[in-house]
């Protein structure tokens, strides 16, 4: 018998439950009790049955009827054996029920983003013990022309990896300028060498990416896909990692992509800043003039000998749309709002480029004729589009248009509350999305959730996403928080080069874990689960497992979106 937990806890007013696992029925008692022992409540214990994700025997005890703020755990008394002699009892990791409880993590996962930077000193003022010399600051090899260019230092690094990349780049930074958007009085005060300058300091260290992003952009308005040495590094400090840095060909995703954050960011920074603003404006009008006389999509795929993420995409329409949706916004012309219409109507099938038509693994990759209006991954990006329209001021969008993003929103999200009650963890999720980066998609699910509630007042969707809030912070099969240093068993191994190699034992905090990946691809993860296990239990916490323990900027960026929600 095991007792599954949100490891930080729930809100007071929120819906609670601990999802117990066992072998056979308890026929016990379950209690709730507060660590100070003044609170004992008997909870009644339901019946779930046996779950798929996880494999597991489920029954479930519901306390949303306790409110009052505290430390608790649950207990459970097996006293089914005769003779009345009772067990010790099983309990539950201490959580707290609080308005505030998920405000450390908030500001963890923010200020995450100062230790991603890259091309600057991290001194020990705000880095702490994992205080770096700055890095990857030498000249720029072109890879086209093999010219050689002034250093392009700023921007964040990636992930467990030293590379930039130009689209997850833009999505993280996307994610958090929404995040201030639609919460920024809830957005805290981070301990930055910018704080204090009058400006909040999501948008100080989101700024820092955006500067590199703009370097990103050609004179021709195009942008380069990305920024990385040859190969991955060995596991050392950025700042050891002195390979020369090459700067890859353009895509049409990339160039979108950079559109649409440069067109967002002005929006945003104008209170601020009118000469970024002004200069991100410029960045989006010529990325988006490029694309015009550019219809069709631009791939990228790694040249010979390059062996750094590819991040391919074959479908550049909902990059498209979300730049034609942000532009829009910014300047109003028509013709934006043409483009847009055109891309998020029916009439508008992909275009998948002739060498991937003919490739005998076209069938099996299944790609989707229509544009998904509710992803927000690095690959899809058509629920930015779509967040970009159903929050704008009304009047902004005609009717009709808001309303295809709309329903997609309230499709989606209908299909996701139906799911929650299918899985005994109540996971607002699809099965097919434990793959690679799986966090990134529970994150996803809940923030497609939330955007429906705003969307229709309905508060079911909400307690579906705080659900997978609870999954996240631990209460799942594996009673792991993935986030480091947040909950009584955070994942502390991440896939994450300076964590493996700056002599501190615990990983700084606020990092997400990639999570379960039911098709785990590094050998560690391959070598302990078994072929077609649960996809909830295919993880590992071991710094070789790329592919289900790695952290990045995007699953990083979109936690922050949801949590600055519920924070
Ligand atoms: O997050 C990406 C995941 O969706 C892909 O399945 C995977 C393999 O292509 O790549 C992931 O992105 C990695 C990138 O290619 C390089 N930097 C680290 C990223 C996170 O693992
Ligand atoms: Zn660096």
């Amino acid at each position: 018998m095991k007792i599954h937990v949100d490891q930080l806890g729930y809100r007071p007013d929120s819906e609670k439950c601990a999802v117990l696992t066992a072998e056979s029925e308890p026929k016990g008692w379950a209690y709730l009790k507060s660590e100070d022992g003044t609170t004992s409540v008997e909870l009644s214990i339901s019946a779930f049955g046996s779950d798929s994700y996880s494999g597991d025997s489920v029954w479930t005890v519901d306390f949303s009827d306790i409110k009052s703020e505290g430390r608790y755990f649950i207990e459970y008394y097996d006293c089914s054996r005769s003779g009345g002699e009772a067990e010790s009892p099983v309990r539950s990791d201490v959580f707290s029920i609080s308005r505030t409880v998920y405000q450390d993590v908030f500001k963890d996962l923010i200020h995450m983003f100062y230790f991603m930077r890259c091309g600057c000193e991290l001194p020990e003022k705000y880095a702490g013990a994992y205080h770096h010399k700055s890095c990857h600051d030498g000249p720029t090899l072109r890879y086209d022309d093999g010219a050689m260019l002034p250093p392009m230092t700023g921007g964040w690094h990636d992930a467990g990896d030293y590379g930039r990349y130009t689209t997850p780049g833009a999505v993280a930074a996307a994610h958090l300028l929404y995040a201030y958007e639609l919460y920024s009085q809830k957005c805290p005060d981070l301990l930055i060498p910018e704080s204090g300058n009058g400006v909040p300091d999501i948008l100080n260290e989101c700024r820092y990416e955006l500067e590199w992003l703009l370097k990103m952009q050609k004179e021709d308005g195009s942008a380069y896909h990305k920024l990385t040495t040859e190969k991955f590094s060995p596991f050392i400090m950025p700042e050891e990692d002195r390979e020369q840095m090459v700067l890859y060909p353009i895509s049409s995703m990339a160039t979108a992509d950079l559109g649409a954050i440069a067109a967002l960011g002005a929006r945003i920074y104008q209170r601020y800043d009118m000469a970024f603003a002004t200069k991100m404006k410029k960045a989006a009008i010529a990325a988006r003039n490029f694309l015009a006389d550019h219809p069709d999509l631009i791939g990228f795929r790694n040249p010979p000998g390059n062996a750094t993420g590819g991040y391919w995409d074959w479908d550049d329409r909902d990059e498209r749309m979300w730049m034609y949706a942000e532009l829009y916004r910014l300047t109003g012309d028509s013709k934006d709002l043409e483009m847009l219409q055109l891309l998020s109507g029916d009439n508008n099938p992909p275009k998948y480029p002739p060498e991937l038509l003919a490739s005998p693994f076209f069938k099996k990759l299944n790609l989707p004729q229509s544009v998904d209006k509710t992803v927000l991954g690095w690959g899809q990006v058509g629920g930015l589009a779509g967040m970009s329209v159903v929050f704008a001021p009304a009047d902004t969008f005609p009717d009709e248009l808001v309303s295809v993003f709309f329903d997609a929103f309230r499709e989606k999200a209908d299909s996701l509350l139906a799911l929650t009650k299918q899985n005994g963890y109540r996971l607002a999720m699809p099965r097919d999305g434990f793959v690679w980066g799986s966090n990134m998609n529970v994150m996803n699910c809940a923030a497609t959730l939330l955007t429906a509630s705003f969307l229709t007042g309905n508060t079911e969707y909400v307690t579906a996403a705080e659900e997978n809030v609870h999954y996240l912070l631990g209460r799942n099969p594996l009673d792991t928080s993935y986030v480091t240093g947040h909950g009584a068993h955070a994942f502390r191994n991440p896939h994450n080069r300076p964590t493996a190699s700056d002599g501190v034992d615990e990983p700084y905090p606020g990092l997400v874990s990639g999570g379960p990946n039911a098709h785990p691809m590094d050998e560690p993860a391959r070598a302990v689960i078994p072929e077609g296990a649960p996809p909830m239990c295919c993880f590992l916490d071991d710094v070789g497992s790329f592919s289900t323990n790695e952290i990045a900027i995007y699953w990083n960026s979109i936690t922050v979106l949801v949590f600055a929600y519920f924070a």
